[in-house]
């Protein structure tokens, strides 16, 4: 299916995923309303995308809030009465602490980003999102929503919930050629897991010691071949890893110096 000229509305655009499937639906032609809460780094990614000759719009959106995603959504219309992919890929981790360590603050974090957000993201977009012309609902999951893993209670929750309201979705729009799917990522390089550690990089860094992990394009091209597959074709749930990464305990490391 031609990309050229769809709208594509990517929340969480500043850094990571979102930010490189800004650039590769720019390269296959759409037009991008891109939302996050650093602006400095939606302007950025805005002129990377612009430099391919695409049309693209940023706004400050924080999905944890209703005012926020309304206020973003107005802003929408002023730009497109219509809206063709929509990737929900606002969220991340906040934490590796067990259910017994755990604090409030990261676990209301993290339902509000992935979860919460992720929804109210949905409806206030929905009525733009139009009926049989190929358009698609593209929701970034994680392996977390398949295995829990120690320290990963409430992160492998919410992306479970990702998971499900994926599944209730494409359910509640059957019949109206909106297609729903889940990509969900291993082990990726992005700002993911200094955001988990809060900034403390050498941490961060032991996560990736000794392995090739993804990159943020992985992820980009595939949402775009999602994006792009005939309309009758619904792409429900794709899991995509490392190779070095076999299951979430099971990661192949390389000797380092
Ligand atoms: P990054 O930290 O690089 O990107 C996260 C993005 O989400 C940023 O653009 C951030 O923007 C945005 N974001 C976070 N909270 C909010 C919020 N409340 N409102 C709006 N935007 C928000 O990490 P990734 O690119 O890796 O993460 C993207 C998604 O992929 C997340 O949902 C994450 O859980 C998931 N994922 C990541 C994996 C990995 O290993 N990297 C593997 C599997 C899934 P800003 O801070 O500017 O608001
Ligand atoms: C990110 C992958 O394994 O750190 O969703 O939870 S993991």
């Amino acid at each position: 299916m031609q990309l050229t000229n769809r709208w594509v509305l990517i929340t969480g655009a500043s850094s990571g995923f979102g930010a490189a499937a800004a650039e590769a639906f720019a390269r296959a032609g759409c037009r991008l309303a891109l939302g996050a809460r650093r602006l400095d780094r939606l302007a950025q990614v805005t002129e990377i995308c612009r430099k391919t000759g695409a049309s693209a719009e940023f706004h400050e959106l924080d999905v944890s809030s209703t005012a926020s995603v309304s206020a973003f959504c107005q802003w929408l219309q002023t730009l497109t009465p219509r809206v063709d992919v929509l990737i929900n890929n606002a969220g991340g981790a906040h934490g590796l602490d067990t259910v017994a360590a755990g604090k409030d603050e990261d676990w209301e974090a993290m339902v509000q980003s992935n979860f919460l957000g992720l929804a109210r993201v949905t409806r206030a977009v929905l009525p733009l999102i139009p009926h049989h012309q190929g358009a698609s609902i593209l929701n970034i999951g994680s392996i977390a929503a398949h295995q829990a893993y120690e320290g990963g209670s409430i992160y492998c929750g919410v992306k479970a919930a990702e998971r499900s309201i994926t599944q209730a979705l494409r359910l509640e729009l059957n019949g109206t050629g909106i297609r729903v799917g889940s990509l969900d990522p291993g082990m990726a390089l992005t700002e993911f897991s200094d955001v988990r550690f809060r900034g403390d990089a050498a941490r961060a860094a032991q996560v990736y010691r000794g392995v090739e992990p993804l990159v943020a394009q992985d992820i980009a091209e595939t949402l775009v071949w999602m994006a792009s597959r005939p309309p009758h074709v619904n792409i429900d749930e794709i899991i995509i890893k490392p190779t070095d990464q076999a299951a979430i305990h099971k990661v192949h490391r390389r000797a380092t110096v």
